[in-house]
């Protein structure tokens, strides 16, 4: 890969060349230093879902592309070459038991291309084959306590693994929840759940931290345990200084405003990461940045705000590649994930504080929109070059015929049965 990423390098620097200076001139007329702009780019992760690599599908229908990866190995390969041409996706996050496999055997593969391990997920929403207690009506807030226990042991192990391979932390996204007004005692069944978290967050190293991921519906379609912030606030605040929330993007009712969500979660100290992507309508996993950018930038806007040593976050991707080379989505996801948080940083905070205390609200939001309007391209082209990325990874990619390479040595994948993996 790295003979193409020089020879196609070669062929737009010139142009970056042109392109690096406007910008550099454009930022310098508004007293910002374009080169330390660029050495912050270069600071920027986020990690990539391992479950995101293979192509996605809905309850409806899940139509595999060419060369659909096999297990963990071939995942880890997909994701070597998206942060080989990146540089912005230095780690992976695992999905248990899709990606269980001999932790040494995926800490060396991972080694083969710089990669970490990001927040392990477990898996309490699917019925493995030869499980014993069903997770049919639902895991860690089951009203049998055998099943919940089930559902515990199975996150521990979440953490076995991941200490294995040097992850840190631990995301539990359950699916419980009920399908009718009756059909669970809500009360009730939140005590369960939260029992089974504590014997969870009893088990966490001491250096790990325990994820609530909430989301407003689905499977679950009348109530969902863990459905808002609010009830993940209360699982982190109850559980201890370990346990923090996780914000999917697309876990919320259309047009609720997620960047306030995120101030709150910080002021709380119970902001712990995300799951970046992009929704329309529900929880449709689509590429970061490619419905609403502006949403996206202004929940890094709240980030930069607020950014301080004390806050470290896990930033992951989550999303379902349907329609595209998923190696594809996951660079332009990274890429897009990553402008909002550069152009986040050229928001001037004093001067929007002055607006803001002048109640000049027409100055204020122009003053986020003026950074938002900013084309930082030729600076994240060249943070790419510098660490020894590519220019233009979609192309770069594409000219590597890398798809038609693994396409001739994996086996060709039905499409049998729908699923989001
Ligand atoms: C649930 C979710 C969760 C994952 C799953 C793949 O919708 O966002 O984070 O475990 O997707
Ligand atoms: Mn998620």
């Amino acid at each position: 890969m790295k003979t193409i990423i020089e020879s196609e390098n070669a062929k737009r620097i010139d142009d970056l060349n042109a392109d690096y200076d406007a910008v550099c001139e454009q930022l310098d007329r508004r007293g910002i230093d374009a080169a330390a702009i660029k050495e912050r780019a270069k600071t920027f992760g986020v990690a990539v879902p391992s479950w995101g690599t293979g192509t996605g599908g809905t309850r409806f229908a899940r139509f595999p592309g060419k060369g659909e990866p096999r297990d963990i190995f071939d995942k880890l390969d997909d994701c070597g070459v998206i942060h080989t041409l990146t540089q912005a996706t230095p780690k992976v996050s695992l999905h248990i038991p899709w990606d269980k496999a001999d932790p040494k055997a995926m800490l060396e593969k991972a080694g083969e291309y710089g990669l970490g391990f990001d927040a392990m997920n477990s898996n309490t929403f699917q019925d493995q084959p030869d499980q014993e207690h069903s997770y049919k009506f639902g895991s860690l807030s089951h009203n049998d306590a055998a099943t919940r226990q089930q559902a515990v042991d199975h996150n521990i192990e979440c953490i076995e693994i991941g200490q294995a391979i040097g992850s840190n932390a631990l995301t539990v996204w359950i699916g419980d929840g009920s399908n009718f007004p009756g059909q669970t005692h809500m009360g009730r069944q939140f005590d369960r759940y939260m029992a089974s978290m504590q014997d969870i967050y009893g088990a966490l190293p001491d250096d790990w931290q325990l994820f609530s991921e909430h989301k407003m519906y689905e499977p679950a379609f009348y109530s969902t345990v863990v459905q808002d912030w609010g009830t993940s606030l209360m699982i982190a605040q109850e559980l201890g200084d370990k346990a923090k929330c996780l914000v999917d993007l697309g876990h919320h009712a259309p047009n609720v405003n997620i960047e306030m969500i995120v101030s709150r979660l910080i002021r709380a100290g119970k902001l712990g990461g995300f799951h970046f992507n992009d929704s329309k309508y529900g929880d449709d996993d689509l590429d970061s940045g490619t419905i609403d950018p502006y949403r996206m930038f202004l929940v890094w806007n709240e980030l930069v705000d607020a950014e301080s040593p004390d806050l470290n976050l896990s930033h992951m991707i989550d999303q379902s590649h349907n329609v595209t080379d998923p190696i594809e989505s996951l660079m332009i996801s990274a890429m897009e994930i990553q402008r909002a948080f550069v152009q986040a940083s050229l928001v001037d905070r004093d001067v929007l504080t002055g607006y803001q205390n002048d109640n000049d609200a027409l100055m204020a939001s122009a003053t986020l929109r003026q950074a938002f309007r900013t084309d930082v391209e030729p600076i994240l082209q060249m943070a790419r070059l510098e660490t020894g990325g590519a220019i233009d990874p979609i192309m770069t990619y594409r000219q590597s015929g890398y798809r038609a390479q693994v396409a001739s040595i994996r086996p060709k994948v039905s499409g049998a049965g729908g699923g989001i993996v």
